[in-house]
């Protein structure tokens, strides 16, 4: 073996409820603002597929969790749907939605997977939504509840427990880009947003571990390395600005307890701080996470502003730097996305010695592409080599990282079966088995995850 893993190292993939549970309107589910926008606005997504029926993991659940385990799986992260478990948002638990949930847990736990649970992966229930979304403390508190609720039912077997996927992106997908509903463009608002995640998260913490359950919570961050053009000052500055954004605005706050000074200065400067009560930065600064999962995809390339911003616009954090495109970078052009192997080993380090090393895992790292029918072989499956490559020199990084003292506990593909990917519908594949919609939801299983099984037996790789 040239690289070896740590003993014990988390092997698996990440998938979320919403993307791969199906039965959206099924044994009580509500609707989350995703099966409303894709009501109101079919043509935002690709393909104008909605939804409604993703994988069928709901049906399927026990096929899959087999599926998982011959495939070498030792762990999974998958997320609680709110719309499913208190579909009003608040109020009644819905006993279907217990029974689902504790059936895939314990299916999980039998087949000798650790099962990681998220409990809010974008999918805020209409109801909550109609009342403000994270800009209402009514909000807060009823996610504080649905949290609550989980720990009580299943925090006796689920020991890995994340508030939160990816909070940055409801807020800038969804208040700032018009890339996700409720497709506002306002940047106060957005403060307001991410600022009552933050809450929402800390107090979240808070209970849990007051209820002294046998386990650990944490959050996953999707964490985007800003590099700058050049060593110049100008570019320096312009790519610390990104990375207090998209990173830090988190990312210390979770594991420090305290935004980071100069993001609060700046948001001072433009006069968007968010409304908040005084015992909430107590809240906050008290409620650090136990462990943190990482997502990785892609790095943020970044220069000084060339031009400067119409006035009259709408303020953009792209107001105080500019992104780069860094000439020959490589790319998932059907992502719009540039791979940079490298930034999985910076992540590791800034960790290591910036966040006190603090324990984490990789919780989502992957790559889909469009059409991958083309790849199928003479036997019927897809020959994905492109993703094992991919996991590969990604892999390599991450190694180098640990044994250069990184406090890495695992590594979690996104994701296990080709998956509804929001807007993006089923245009690009993530998975390590194939879903053919045509034909029942049938599984093939691709190379990637045969793969991935030697892989996860092997606890590491051979270079060929
Ligand atoms: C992450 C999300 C996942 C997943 C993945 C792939 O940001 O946590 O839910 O969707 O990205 O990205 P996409 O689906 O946008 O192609």
């Amino acid at each position: 073996m040239k690289y070896v893993f740590p003993q014990n190292f988390f092997w698996g993939s990440a998938a979320s409820g919403p993307q791969m549970e199906g039965a959206a309107a099924v044994d009580g589910r509500k609707p989350s603002i995703w099966d409303h926008w894709y009501n109101i606005e079919p043509e935002r997504f690709f393909d104008q597929v909605g939804p409604e029926n993703t994988s069928n993991f709901y049906y399927q659940y026990k096929e899959d969790i087999a599926l998982m385990k011959q495939l070498g799986h030792n762990s999974f992260r998958t997320s609680i749907q709110w719309t499913r478990l208190i579909p009003d948002g608040v109020g009644e638990v819905n006993p279907k939605a217990v029974t689902f949930y504790n059936h895939v847990i314990d299916e999980l736990i039998a087949n000798g997977i650790e099962p990681f649970i998220t409990l809010y992966h974008f999918d805020m229930p209409l109801s909550m939504q109609e009342k403000g979304g994270f800009e209402s403390r009514e909000v807060v508190n009823a996610y504080v509840l649905f949290a609550e609720t989980c720990f009580k039912l299943f925090g006796d077997r689920v020991k890995y427990w994340f508030t939160f996927n990816e909070p940055i992106v409801p807020v800038e997908a969804g208040y700032l880009y018009d890339m996700h509903y409720p497709n506002v463009v306002d940047f106060k608002r957005a403060v307001q947003v991410a600022f009552g995640t933050t809450l929402a998260h800390a107090r979240a913490v808070e209970r849990y571990h007051e209820l002294a359950l046998d386990g650990q919570i944490g959050i996953v961050l999707n964490l985007t390395p800003s590099y700058p053009r050049s060593q110049n000052p100008a570019d320096v500055k312009a790519a610390h600005i990104a990375d207090l954004f998209f990173n830090r605005s988190f990312l210390d706050p979770v594991t420090k307890g305290e935004f980071p000074a100069d993001l609060v200065e700046i948001i001072r400067e433009h006069d968007f701080l968010p409304e908040y009560q005084l015992n909430d930065l107590e809240i906050i600064r008290q409620n650090k996470i136990d462990f943190l999962g990482v997502n990785y995809y892609q790095p943020r390339r970044v220069k000084a502003k060339e031009n400067l911003p119409n006035p009259e616009a709408p303020f953009m954090p792209e107001h105080l730097f500019d992104n780069y495109a860094m000439p020959n970078r490589k790319m998932n052009r059907y992502r719009g996305w540039e791979i940079y192997e490298k930034a999985m080993y910076d992540i590791c380090i800034n960790l290591r010695d910036n966040y006190h090393n603090l324990p984490f895992y990789i919780s989502e790292n992957g790559m889909g592409v469009e059409g991958e029918d083309r790849y199928r072989n003479e036997e019927g499956f897809i020959d994905d080599s492109y993703r094992i490559n991919f996991m590969k020199e990604h892999l390599k990084w991450l190694n180098k990282a640990i044994l250069e003292g990184a406090n890495c506990h695992g590594y979690h593909l996104w994701t296990f079966i080709d998956c509804w990917s929001w807007a993006n519908a089923y245009k690009n594949r993530y998975g390590l088995v194939e879903v053919d919609l045509a034909n029942h939801y049938k599984r093939i299983i691709k190379s990637s995850g045969y793969w991935y099984k030697d892989l996860a037996q092997n606890n590491g790789f051979c270079i060929d």
